[in-house]
């Protein structure tokens, strides 16, 4: 008997549902309403009065009321998947990037305005008490904030779709810079309170770690495994409620929290230990207590590995627990009615870990069990770069996850017989086709597993698609062709257009209606109007305002004034090598060079703006943080500079920071080397909000100049094949000598011009530029880059041409909604029967 039970509630004595403590009254969407609710929650519930000044009472009251506005719609759309015992699909992934959460509520449940309004008559602005919000930034970038427009789409769409992941303690570490360095400080965003969370305790699962595999007779005398001696952790969800746009519909964003057990404490208890037995608690609740900061690269650590795997467990017995409860103990359907789509290899240990549930728990043969989970698990990829390939040696698998080692082992065998028959002889092939790699440290492969185990597989680009079954995935394409495909990412119009730009929606809902909130390619009726004087004009405004707004921010948090009629030139994302934001800067030297030679007639004043987050183990990627400012640093206090050129780099880059970046940016920098940004989604955003886009033919840049049309998109740079041709014989200080602009930059940098009082901190930098073997090519893509910024340049003097650029770009964005992509995946992978929830009676 164990002595702590994991659900500790006592059973209501009556154990059928009940309604008389579930009817609700409905509650009032009016202003009337909302403040009386505002106000109750700030006295009743807060205990704060009129001495209190803070906006965090206020906002925490607010959200009280928006919440309660969700909550009947949240039961009531569960309680319709629960009756019409739908098909599903779980998202599972180790991040999601939701950013705030107030007025994306608001907007969806069409209650802001009369927020708006309500509050000024309590003499409060909505959108500075709106401010009040941290970020949830349970994510590194582009791979969580994609999860997150995912739910968003699939809620608005109303298809049942419940988002599993990690309740991190510290999400995504805050920076700041110090004399141009990046400094990490954690972010305890849990610490003033989450409004828009429900624990649920009476859904704790355990998860076991450690222990070994034992095998014995089962009644029948067949030998079966059990997996056994282990240490548990609880898991605790914790529910975000994700409301589709004002169609009732409230979805679920479950995350797991690692508590300690009790019992497992008993033997230190027993032995007087006291103190020590409840201090080793902390040891289970470190698992969930960090987000790792790494975008596209892995790390190998063993918390990550017990993070990914306490996910996957803990989600999987969730989802076994609620089918018991709705279709009792035989599993015969499940594969018909579950999909788990995993993002990226991160969550994919779910393949082993539901083997396991089926042989051991449930008493399946092997073949049912594996009929079941290869028809379940359908998985993304979402990078070709080899650093972020996840592969976890054996050793440290044997000893944190015994009895799925065993299993995966399992599974490669059988999948090696398979390739034996369709390859006979060809040893070769079964190495390379091995989930197991080979070498003095043997490592699983997580992605050979991930395919192995799914019955789909896509990318998140068509060029990436393409490459991937080309290269990294060649083998398995020839083995089943018919599992891959591509599903071009998106962004959620609602938040990245809707929510973050009122004045462009405003202008919008003005000229075509509203219908493009919740249906894209509507928007492509404001394309004829880039044609009319008086709608640019309009334009112009809208966008003059928001780069207002934008200045503001940059000079509040960098100091430097940025000149809203300016070219707003800005390149904000993770920083990486291979997103070449140190190509960016050459571009920056190389203007500042001009003006320094008095070579600026005709000249385009441009604001340069970069923001972004180095991982703290990336030495490289710090460094270019430091140069950024350094560079800034020089360009901005030169008094000949003047207005002409102005740099500066945002520090702690969020997603509430993009909601003010992308609708004042003139010109999006997305200029990675060709194959090696699998899609990007910041490219979207940009567009969205009638950005130009000056790119290289990377990743979702291909699609977004095919759907603008080459005339409105700035293109340079070697393309793919290219790259793969030149990489050969790349002699980067031959290109660097033959031309005069890179030259008379490189010189610049060389000689110190950057970093006076910091002599050669920056070589490591020239060295990667001048280095044969740099994998960025860097100097391959210098000259084409000028040129096509020297074209965008003159561009901008024309503003008449550069907005209806602008407003075609915006017009032409309608692919790039997740709506469109959700719909993809439904279509092709989910197969999912919308559910229109009752309405509360
Ligand atoms: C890998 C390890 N992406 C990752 C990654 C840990 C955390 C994140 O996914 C985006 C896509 C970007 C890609 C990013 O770099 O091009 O737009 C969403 O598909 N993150 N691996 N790949």
């Amino acid at each position: 008997m164990p002595y702590y039970s994991e659900n500790h509630f006592a059973p209501l004595v009556l154990s059928k549902p009940n309604k008389k403590l579930t009817s609700l009254k409905v509650l009032g969407m009016d202003k009337k309403s909302l403040l009386r609710n505002i106000k109750h929650y700030y006295t009743h519930r807060l205990g704060r009065d009129s001495n209190c000044s803070t906006t965090h009472y206020p906002y925490m009251a607010l959200s009280f009321a928006v919440r309660d506005r969700l909550m009947e719609r949240w039961i009531s759309t569960q309680h319709s998947y629960d009756e019409q015992n739908c098909r599903r699909t779980y998202y599972l992934s180790l991040e999601f990037l939701m950013g705030r959460s107030l007025g994306n509520a608001m907007l969806n449940l069409d209650i802001d305005a009369t927020l708006r309004e309500g509050l000024l008559e309590l003499g409060l602005v909505l959108e500075e008490i709106a401010e009040s919000e941290p970020d949830a930034g349970l994510g590194n970038g582009g791979l969580g904030r994609l999860a997150a427009c995912f739910l968003d789409s699939c809620a608005t769409l109303q298809l049942p779709v419940k988002g599993y992941g990690i309740r991190y303690q510290y999400g995504m570490f805050r920076q700041h810079i110090e004399n141009g360095y990046q400094v990490e400080d954690p972010d305890h965003w849990l610490r003033d309170g989450n409004p828009w969370e429900v624990e649920r305790q009476e859904f704790t699962q355990r998860v076991s770690f450690g222990g070994h595999t034992e095998y014995y007779k089962d009644a029948l005398g067949l030998t079966r495994a059990r997996w056994v001696d282990t240490r548990d952790v609880l898991a605790v969800p914790f529910d975000t409620p994700v409301p589709g746009f004002r169609n009732g519909t409230v979805n679920t964003l479950r995350l797991w929290q690692a508590a300690a057990t009790d019992e497992f404490d008993l033997e230190e208890f027993n032995a007087g230990s006291y103190t020590e037995a409840v201090g080793s608690k902390n040891n289970a609740e470190n698992i969930t207590m960090v987000l790792y900061p790494n975008d596209s690269s892995e790390n190998g650590k063993e918390l990550r590995l017990k993070q990914q795997y306490f996910l996957a467990s803990a989600s999987l017995k969730d989802v076994l627990r609620k089918w018991k409860s709705l279709n009792g103990d035989r599993l015969d359907d499940f594969a018909a009615k579950n999909c788990f789509q995993l993002n990226d290899t991160h969550p994919t240990v779910a393949v082993a870990e539901l083997m396991r549930l089926l042989l051991d728990e449930e008493r399946m043969d092997w073949d049912s069990a594996w009929s079941i989970t290869s028809a379940t698990m359908a998985y993304t990829n979402h990078t070709l770069l080899p650093e972020a390939l996840e592969r976890w040696p054996v050793r440290l698998f044997r000893q944190l996850l015994p009895r799925l080692l065993d299993i995966i082992y399992e599974i490669n065998a059988r999948h090696l017989a398979q390739v034996a028959t369709r390859w006979p002889g060809d040893t070769a092939r079964q190495r390379r086709l091995s989930i197991i790699e080979e070498g003095p440290e043997p490592q699983v492969r997580m992605a050979y597993l991930a395919i192995i185990g799914s019955f789909s597989i896509n990318g998140v680009a068509e060029l990436h698609s393409k490459l991937l079954v080309e290269g990294l995935f060649r083998d398995f394409y020839e083995l089943w062709p018919e599992k891959f495909n591509n599903k071009t990412n998106g962004v959620t119009q609602r938040r990245w257009l809707a929510h973050c730009n009122p004045q462009l929606k405003a202008l919008l809902n003005d000229e075509i209606g509203d219908a493009w909130i919740s249906d894209l390619k509507q928007i492509q009726r404001i394309a004829p109007l880039a044609g009319r004087a008086a709608f640019r004009q309009r334009w112009a405004k809208v966008k003059r305002d928001n780069k207002k707004r934008l200045a503001d921010l940059v000079e509040r948090e960098c100091g430097v004034r940025f000149n809203p009629d300016a070219l707003f030139d800005v390149q904000v994302k993770r920083i990486h090598e291979y997103k070449r934001q140190l190509l960016n800067v050459l571009h920056c030297i190389h203007l500042y060079a001009r003006i320094k030679a008095d070579d600026s007639d005709n000249w385009t004043p441009r604001c340069v703006l970069l923001a972004g987050k180095a991982a703290p183990g990336y030495a490289q990627a710090k460094l270019i943080v430091k140069l950024i400012n350094n560079v800034a640093k020089v360009i901005n206090n030169d008094p000949q500079v003047g207005d002409r050129l102005k740099m500066a780099f945002l520090p702690n880059y969020r997603v509430s920071a993009m909601e003010v970046i992308c609708p004042g940016t003139d010109l999006s920098e997305q200029i990675s080397t060709a194959g090696k940004e699998a899609s990007g989604t910041g490219n979207m955003k940009f567009m969205m909000n009638g950005a130009l886009t000056i790119g290289t033919l990377d990743g979702a840049n291909i699609e977004i100049r095919e759907e603008v049309g080459d005339e409105h998109f700035l293109l340079f740079g070697l393309t793919e094949e290219e790259i793969k041709v030149q990489r050969h014989d790349y002699q980067p200080d031959l290109i660097i000598a033959r031309s005069r602009d890179l030259s008379r930059v490189m010189e610049l940098l060389e000689k110190g011009q950057f970093n006076q009082f910091e002599p050669g901190i920056f070589d490591p930098l020239i060295a990667a530029i001048r280095s044969p073997d740099d994998p960025w090519m860097l100097a391959a893509d210098f000259t084409s880059y000028v040129e096509a910024q020297q074209t965008a340049a003159e561009r901008y003097l024309c503003q008449e041409e550069w907005i209806r650029s602008a407003i075609l770009n915006c017009a032409h964005s309608g692919k790039f909604s997740t709506d469109r992509t959700m719909q993809d995946y439904n279509r092709e992978i989910w197969r999912l029967d919308p559910i229109r929830p009752q309405p509360p009676a």
